[in-house]
């Protein structure tokens, strides 16, 4: 056995669970290689790890049954209840005018799909000012403050590999405007691959092969980063959840968290009608056992993602879009109880491992929690329906769907929707449009006495 002073109990635990290879090459290590080691495996949870690699290597896929499609509030004029929409609306703006509201954005993935080497967030994606993705969201957080006369505090979950870097963006940029004692970035955890022997994996000669938690882990990242005990300091009640790869997301949406408080939700969701069978959304779906929860579209077959009713619509209609409300204190719980932990999804992939031979590519699981495995720990969840054109233009790919100029694309149309709701006129020789959140959030916010000059590219503000 190796000995290291000071990590004992550690270098142990490694032994007993044996997971020794890992010291193979220790002779050639200098001490402060050593300690960075011992640093990143008194960091494992070797209990965790057994048995995340027994369910991946017992190869039990999610069984597509147990569930069925689950109901959702219908928008008026699609079959819900305007007057109910009304007092959803002023139960909402009471809890958001007395503060006790904040944002937060899961914003731990990189820009590399889209073919840019940074935080997904610092992608420029507007399409006359070319703004990132978080200078869009942090410009709507100013603006629903002004409107609403509250502060509203930005949560921001990075990841090891972006959170200097997302920092660093906000900064040159002067936060975008915002008073950076309201904004609070923190990065999400790490765990570690396992080879398909269940071993752990190097990706150095000092460093454990590790990867992102999921942003499931989000809710576990906002009670140990301290989050969640500020969110309490300030008086903050709700979370407004969102991904940072939709720049058309209404991130205080009244509505929403008037349907959520009055259905003592302490997760509420929002869902729209899937573009075609396999879009890559989860699925709303509701559990034999009466709970509400989404099954992600990787994990629904081909044959009940094309399943129809009898009038030849999709049964699982309801996609899920990553926007969501949590209650602080159900997240209170979540994060103090193993109890009420979230699964580990498994993912086969080819990594890069490190050995004192060399680095090669080998199959290895990963493993990431889902944030909506949320909702069936719930005691009550409510899910609500949003039109795709008012909420949902994710920025996935550089091509293809989901590409940057669809983005773009959505955006434009939004704000020409805007324009025309309040009857301004758009000249024909407009070809590009772009209204800053700070003129407006909603057609509401426009003035109507606007004008729009004669040219090819418009930007208000
Ligand atoms: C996600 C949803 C899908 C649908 C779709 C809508 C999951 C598993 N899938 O699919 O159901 O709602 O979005 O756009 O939720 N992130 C982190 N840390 C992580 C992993 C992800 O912060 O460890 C963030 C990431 O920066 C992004 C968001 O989570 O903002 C979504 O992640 P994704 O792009 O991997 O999810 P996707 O598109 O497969």
């Amino acid at each position: 056995m190796i000995v290291f002073p000071g990590y004992e109990e550690s270098i142990q635990r490694v032994y007993e669970n044996k997971q020794d290879q890992v010291f193979a090459h220790w002779q050639q290590l200098d001490d402060t290689q050593r300690k960075k080691l011992l640093t990143d495996l008194t960091a494992v949870n070797f209990e965790q790890c057994a048995a995340q690699f027994s369910e991946a290597s017992s190869n039990t896929a999610v069984e597509v049954q147990g569930f069925g499609p689950a109901d959702f509030i219908r928008r008026p004029g699609r079959g819900g209840d305007a007057a109910a929409f009304k007092q959803a609306r002023d139960t909402g703006l009471a809890h958001l005018r007395a503060g006790k509201l904040c944002a937060f954005v899961v914003a731990g993935g990189q820009g590399s799909r889209l073919g840019y080497d940074g935080p997904k967030g610092a992608f420029q994606i507007s399409p006359v000012r070319n703004k990132s993705l978080f200078q869009i969201h942090t410009e709507k957080l100013l603006k629903y403050s002004r409107k609403y006369g509250v502060e509203l505090p930005f949560f921001i979950m990075t990841s090891q590999a972006n959170h200097e870097a997302t920092v660093e963006h906000f900064k040159q940029h002067a936060w975008f405007g915002m008073n950076p004692d309201n904004i609070r970035f923190f990065p999400q955890n790490m765990i570690p691959s396992l080879d398909t022997a269940g071993k752990l994996v190097l990706d150095g000669p000092d460093s454990l092969f590790r990867n992102p938690d999921g942003h499931g882990g989000s809710l576990t990242a906002l009670q140990s980063s301290g989050a969640l005990a500020e969110m309490k300091k300030r008086g903050i009640e709700t979370i407004s959840y969102f991904q940072v790869d939709n720049p058309t997301v209404a991130i205080i949406d009244p509505e929403f968290i008037g349907f959520h408080l009055q259905g003592a939700a302490e997760v509420s969701t929002k869902v729209l009608t899937k573009a075609f069978a396999e879009e890559k959304v989860g699925n709303l779906v509701r559990f034999d056992d009466g709970r509400t929860g989404v099954v992600e579209y990787s994990d629904l077959s081909p044959e009940l993602a094309c399943s129809t009713n009898s009038d030849g619509s999709l049964r699982f209609q309801a996609g899920s879009i990553g926007i969501h409300l949590f209650q602080r204190d159900f997240v209170e719980r979540l994060g103090g109880s193993s109890q009420f932990a979230l699964p580990f999804h498994v993912a086969r992939k080819k990594i890069k491992a490190w050995t004192p031979e060399g680095t090669s590519e080998i199959d290895a699981f990963k493993f990431e929690k889902f944030v909506f495995d949320a909702l069936p720990l719930a005691s009550a969840t409510v899910s609500l329906e949003v039109l795709r054109e008012d909420e949902f233009a994710p920025v996935k790919n550089r091509d293809g769907l989901d590409s940057i100029e669809n983005s773009r694309q959505l955006m434009m149309d939004q704000h020409r929707r805007w324009l025309n709701e309040r009857g301004i006129e758009i000249p024909p020789t407009v070809r590009t449009i772009e209204i800053s959140p700070l003129l407006a959030v909603e057609a509401a916010d426009l003035p109507a006495e606007l004008r729009i000059p004669a040219e090819a590219n418009i930007y208000l503000d």
